[in-house]
């Protein structure tokens, strides 16, 4: 791209990231600050959808880069939380799981798009590449791109239609359909994983479970009828158990009750698949969005206090 029409981008771009947020270009002395005054409001673009999380922190008028970063570092310093489960110490039972309920429900909902975004371009992203959490199959994806195999709001509706799989797309490990793609369930990204998109429609709105006959696999995962000929979907061994923990944050989070059938399968799964660095990472990723967190991640032994979900 040209500098002159280049430069014309970070205008309209800084004009588009807030109202609020005025970045003066006349106070930048070359145009390579310029251009990097635009890459750092870019990055504010994606801290401004937290910006209602964090009420005290007043944007003025920003004249230096320094002032941007101070103003990014402020964002990522003001998340953290040592004492977030203090209300439910001690609690078991339904208690715990009521008290858990009240905690967690209390969060920030990004919104599907900025959910989407966050988890491409940076939660699940390692290196520029999102892994599928079914099959494993890797998406590339770079930052500040636009991905033609990504369905995101930038995502092209003529490459949809002709790539009608195998792209890269959004689980919702709890089906949208269960809850008419409702706010906030349908963005809160701790049920939400990178998928492709074949697998994704393979689970459809299947329950979990252990397949004994196979009617399509791919990267381990499976979809076909269990030993009792129900129709069930089962993820790969290392997804296992970050899917049963999803789904009791999500049954606790907004007290929907679980069959007996999926409760025991997913039990199984938590203790199968134990909690690793990964998830952890995540889930404090997340916190820093949403405002809350998975309990189940942080507190693994937590499940077998709860008897029913
Ligand atoms: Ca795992």
């Amino acid at each position: 791209m040209k500098k002159g029409s280049r430069l014309s981008i970070v205008f309209i771009l800084i004009c588009f990231v807030s109202l609020s947020l005025q970045v003066n270009l006349a106070a930048f002395n070359s145009d390579d600050e310029k251009v990097k005054a635009y890459e750092m409001a870019y990055e504010i673009q994606d801290l401004n959808a937290r910006r209602t999380l964090i009420k005290n922190i007043v944007i003025g008028n920003i004249t230096s880069l320094e002032q941007v970063q101070a103003y990014i570092d402020n964002f990522n310093n003001a998340d953290s939380d040592n004492d977030y489960y203090n209300p439910v110490v001690g609690l078991s039972g339904d208690s715990l799981k009521d008290g858990l309920s009240m905690l967690i429900r209390k969060h920030v909902s990004l919104g599907y798009s900025a959910a989407r975004k966050f988890m491409y371009r940076e939660i699940d992203n390692e290196d520029g590449a999102v892994e599928g959490v079914y099959t494993g199959r890797v998406f590339p994806y770079e930052s500040r791109k636009k991905m033609n195999f990504v369905d995101t709001e930038e995502f092209d509706e003529a490459a949809r239609e002709t790539r009608s799989k195998g792209f890269l797309n959004c689980e919702h490990t709890w089906p949208q359909s269960f809850f008419n793609k409702a706010e906030p369930m349908r963005s809160d990204i701790y049920h939400l994983y990178p998928t492709d998109s074949d697998a994704n429609s393979r689970r459809g709105s299947y329950p979990f479970g252990i397949v004994k006959t196979v009617k399509w696999q791919e990267g381990d995962s499976k979809q076909g009828t269990d030993a009792n000929g129900k129709r069930v979907f089962e993820p790969r061994d290392s997804h296992k158990g970050n899917v049963a923990r999803a789904i009791f944050y999500f049954s606790t989070c907004y007290s929907k009750r679980l069959d007996s059938y999926q409760e025991n399968v997913l039990r199984k799964w938590h203790e199968s698949d134990p909690v690793d660095d990964g998830e952890r990472a995540r889930n404090d990723y997340v916190h820093t969005l949403q405002k809350n967190r998975n309990p189940y991640i942080d507190h693994p032994e937590w499940v077998s206090k709860i008897s029913d979900f």
